[in-house]
């Protein structure tokens, strides 16, 4: 009876286990969850004679090992080889069709996946159990540390179903997700504890514990991408069926995973890749490419520990040394002060990188950072180049501290930090030319006016030649005056002024947004418009009825209600409204979500040349429509627009059979 209900409850934490790690689809609560691993615990204390080795109970040991055992792989664990560049991929997909004597029209069958930053193990199940969990070591001895993998939650103890061989060896690689990693780091730094320096030393130096107590505290998971030794019957004929039948046995494998046709197809799944690599939850470096059919690969074979069917893809470096020739000071919108680092120029992450935000004096003091200092800089997809860390060891006698100027570089109004902030401001207000600049930059920018064609350049100019010394002399530009400017011309000014004219016409809650106030984001720009439908209301608004709103919270609310407190402000929005800036009240009533929008998931690319649009206008246009605008064709695109002598792009689209759109047909769309 008990022992039945025990066997049960094992069977219901593994099955659930499965849906939540491996399927991604879990069907109970934490709570629920929890509640049946409780009673499990209470039955096996009860009866501590019915505990198994295997119970969903009995992942983490209580002995500390002095030491891991090594293992001896049976099957070496190889290594991958590496491609840089698509010509070295595209010489890979060649020589494979030397090899494998294929003309040059067949294209070789692939399976895809991202290259997982983390730590290759390999894990023996006999009759179903996790029986030994090795690290890859050197490909032929590695350490045992079966006791650490065994507290890893998506790694399952028994497999699920009954075909599995008899002995299997899997492979595959631990990883430390980002936000384990950030959570472990900002732990440790609140504990004065030692950090990690990237998530992949995190996850070997966690695998690395004797205690697996500590293990098991951290924040591991694993997927799971190929099989060594096998006993009994073949698994399947394709890696992908291999990997689909790990799958089912309850192994971790990743989703992204996928069989691709040919050298193209494999370069479609690296952009795609690379362009979600951000919102990844784990750090990859590349991808990995395998022939998928395994009698090929039987064929190709090995060269020195590295298998002939298969490369990894890498991405260009994330992470590089450079040196620090000298921090300067920039002043932002809100006169927030932000030290940013000369860099010897480095290149990173595909570009060349010749400054780093520093953010904030307290990181300059975290990270210790002198001038002249070698350092660490980051650079991940679209985000500021940084400075990851100091390498204190190179730093030179007599480097000197990075201090902050007691006065704003631009204005030189007095620079206060307020007690508990890290952020130190200028103090010069409107008076301070940068925080105009800024102002006005941001005033003209894609989420608020959307001004085409106003970047930071252009506000620049107009600033610097006294055209414009505030928000409201964008409306009084006259296009003399602007076509006289260094490198605009007619056409340019006319441009401008047309821009200018648009965008007179807007939404209550763009307009909200541009007006730069402290705190206020689209988001809440958005909620503030959706709540007073008429800006007097708001501006006479008080802040406990401004905390009313969902998420303002009393500091936004402070905010927004000094802001509109200030003569200036109030002045400021009298004059633009003067100059006709409006909004419908019915759109500021219905505001949609992105999602609702009536091109939300459709994908254009444009290519040619339009005549009643640029390019930009066009972006523009649709995205405020909700339709993304990308710059590469992929089979997820809606249409390409082609305009006038498109070229390639119009060549791919046809070639992919995708729907090709003129500008006539681009209009109705708008309209
Ligand atoms: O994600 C990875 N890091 C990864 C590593 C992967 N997706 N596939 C891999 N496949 C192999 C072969 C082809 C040899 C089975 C690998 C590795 N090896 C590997 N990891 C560490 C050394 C080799």
């Amino acid at each position: 009876m008990i022992e039945a209900r025990i066997k049960e409850l094992r069977r219901l934490i593994q099955v659930h286990n499965y849906r939540y790690y491996i399927l991604d689809d879990p069907e109970l609560s934490d709570a629920a969850y929890d509640h049946l691993m409780r009673e499990l615990q209470l039955l096996e204390a009860q009866y501590p004679e019915l505990i198994t080795e295997n119970s969903p109970t009995q992942r983490v040991g209580t002995a500390a090992l002095s030491a891991f055992a090594s293992v001896q792989h049976e099957m070496p664990m190889l290594s991958l080889s590496n491609a840089f560049s698509e010509a070295e991929l595209q010489a890979f997909d060649q020589r494979l069709h030397d090899r494998l004597k294929l003309d040059e029209a067949s294209e070789i069958e692939y399976i895809a996946e991202p290259k997982l930053d983390g730590l290759a193990v390999s894990l023996l199940y006999r009759q179903g159990q996790l029986a030994q969990a090795a690290t890859r070591g050197d490909g032929t001895t590695g350490e045992n540390v079966t006791q650490n993998i065994r507290t890893i939650a998506a790694i399952p103890l028994l497999l699920l179903g009954k075909d599995y061989p008899d002995v299997l060896e899997v492979r595959g690689e631990v990883i430390m997700p980002t936000a384990g990693f950030d959570a472990f780091n900002a732990q440790a730094r609140a504990a004065d504890q030692r950090t990690f320096v990237n998530p992949r030393n995190a996850a070997a130096g966690s695998l690395r514990q004797l205690d697996a107590r500590v293990t098991a505290k951290r924040p591991l998971d694993m997927y799971c991408y190929a099989v060594g030794k096998v006993e009994g019957d073949a698994i399947a004929v394709t890696q992908s069926e291999t990997l689909s039948k790990l799958r089912a046995w309850g192994l971790p494998i990743n989703p992204k995973t996928k069989v691709v046709q040919g050298l193209h197809a494999c370069l479609d799944y690296y952009q795609s890749i690379s362009q979600q690599r951000e919102k990844l939850p784990y750090d990859i470096d590349g991808i990995v490419y395998k022939v998928n059919h395994l009698a090929a690969q039987q064929q190709l074979g090995s060269v020195s520990r590295a298998p002939r069917w298969a490369i990894a893809h890498k991405f260009p470096a994330q992470e590089e040394m450079s040196r620090i020739l000298s921090v300067d000071f920039q002043v932002g919108r809100t006169g927030a002060i932000t030290p940013v680092a000369r860099l010897e120029p480095t290149f990173v992450g595909g570009v060349t990188v010749s400054n780093a935000t520093l953010h904030n004096m307290d990181e300059v003091e975290r990270k210790d950072i002198h001038i002249g200092d070698t350092v660490i800089i980051r650079r991940a997809g679209d985000v500021i180049p940084e400075v990851v860390r100091v390498i204190i060891a190179d730093r030179l006698a007599n480097a000197e501290k990075v201090n902050i100027p007691a006065t704003c570089p631009i204005c030189d109004a007095e620079i206060l930090r307020q007690e508990g902030e890290a952020i130190a401001r200028c103090s010069g207000g409107l008076n301070c030319s940068a925080q105009v600049k800024q102002a006005i930059k941001h005033f003209a920018s894609r989420k608020a006016m959307d001004i085409i064609g106003l970047g930071d350049k252009l506000v620049e100019l107009l600033f610097d030649h006294d055209l414009v010394s505030n928000i409201a002399d964008l409306y009084q530009l006259k296009a003399a005056d602007i076509a006289a400017l260094p490198r605009m011309g007619e056409k340019s000014s006319t441009n401008l002024l047309n821009a200018i004219e648009v965008s007179k016409k807007t939404q209550l809650h763009r307009f909200i947004y541009a007006l730069g106030i402290r705190e206020v984001g689209e988001a809440t720009a958005k909620a503030l418009a959706k709540r007073f439908t008429d800006l007097n209301d708001l501006i006479e608004t008080t802040p406990e009825i401004l905390q009313e709103i969902d998420d303002i919270g009393p500091i936004v609310a402070q905010r927004v209600y000094q802001f509109f407190q200030q003569a200036s402000s109030q002045e400021s929005i009298r004059e633009l409204i003067a100059q006709g800036i409006h909004w419908s009240v019915i759109e500021a009533n219905a505001i949609q979500k992105d999602e609702e929008l009536p091109l939300a998931n459709h994908r254009y690319v444009l290519t040619g040349k339009l005549s009643q649009f640029t390019r930009a206008e066009a972006k523009s246009q649709l995205e405020k429509l909700g339709a993304k605008v990308s710059a590469s064709l992929s089979k997820k695109t809606t249409a390409l627009i082609a305009g006038e002598k498109a070229g390639s792009k119009l060549k791919k689209a046809q070639a992919l059979n995708l729907t090709v759109l003129d500008e006539a047909a681009l209009y109705t769309l708008l309209h």
